[in-house]
């Protein structure tokens, strides 16, 4: 593994001295890997709080699936999901972050107290999402994404795979700061399993250390993905469900902190925490020999 690196601070946010956890809320019936679970109001904000107590130092909201072959919510439903679980959840002190592709629904849990926006497709799926965040002085997420869910797979093409997504990574950064987002207020992240078949994440978790030429804190989202259940898959070649992938998303998160990742987003936090925790254990006691 390459040396670790300093993981970054995010303006806006607090700041942690160890790869952040953050805990997904998905307020959809029909989520990836944990759809329909927390679906009404009252459940999705007892999970969040479970989250944290389990060790979440960021709570992700989001009211649309982006699963593979998934079609889009209209935004009244999104706004009705979202709004709620972030009010209750920074009623509570939790530090949220908003999972969206829409500006409206951006702006409105910002005013409901989220204090990150993180839109899988980078700013590109609403004209209105960079002006939005801009003029909220919010920190936003700027993820790696070739198109919307439905047909995403079919844009999984490269030919170098790492250094097409450090590209056009650094495509969307300079877009998005020159629509007014302060670079102090940019996360990157590869988005794993989006247009990536499994062998393309793997090759992005082998070579996180290249993103780290864009100068800003990366986030890995691995949790429950469909490369981990290929990875897993036993002799006839069936992945385990989404649901039996946490201890290998605990030793992705493990990795990527490891490789400096200012935070990992996880569906099961319980041994995420752990994870980071012992990495940084580990890179405590390098100083130490
Ligand atoms: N993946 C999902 C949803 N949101 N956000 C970021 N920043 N990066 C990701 O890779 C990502 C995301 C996929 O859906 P899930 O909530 O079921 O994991």
């Amino acid at each position: 593994m390459s040396t670790l690196y300093g993981r970054g601070s995010v303006a806006g946010l607090p700041t942690f001295d160890r790869c952040a956890v953050m805990g997904v809320v998905n307020v959809t019936p029909d989520s990836f890997s944990d759809g329909g679970r927390w679906f009404d109001t009252t459940t999705a904000v007892k999970h969040g709080l479970d989250l944290v107590t389990e060790g979440a130092d960021l709570v992700d909201v989001g009211g649309e699936s982006t699963r593979p072959g998934a079609s889009r919510v209209d935004e009244a439903e999104e706004l009705r999901r979202v709004v709620p679980v972030v009010r209750d959840l920074v009623s509570e002190g939790v530090t949220v972050s908003v999972d969206t592709m829409r500006a409206k629904v951006a702006e409105q849990a910002l005013q409901a107290g989220a204090r990150l926006v993180n839109d899988v497709s980078g700013g590109l799926a609403d004209p209105a999402m960079v002006p939005t965040v801009a003029a909220a002085g919010a920190p936003f997420v700027v993820m790696h994404w070739r198109g919307f869910s439905e047909d995403m797979n079919s844009k999984a093409v490269y030919e170098d795979v790492v250094g097409e997504v450090v590209t056009e990574l650094h495509a969307r950064v300079e877009a998005v700061v020159a629509g007014g987002i302060a670079p102090e207020h940019i996360v990157i992240d590869p988005g794993l399993g989006f247009a990536k078949q499994a062998e393309h994440d793997l090759a992005l978790m082998a070579h996180l250390a290249d993103l780290r030429s864009l100068g800003r804190p990366i986030l890995v989202a691995a949790s429950r993905k469909r490369f981990l259940g290929r990875v897993l898959a036993g002799p006839e070649g069936a992945p385990p469900p989404a649901r039996e992938r946490d201890a290998a998303t605990a030793a992705v998160s493990a990795i990527a902190a490891h490789e400096g990742a200012w935070a990992v987003r996880v569906h099961e936090v319980r041994a995420t925490a752990d994870a980071v925790r012992v990495a940084r254990a580990i890179q405590g006691a390098k100083g130490a020999k």
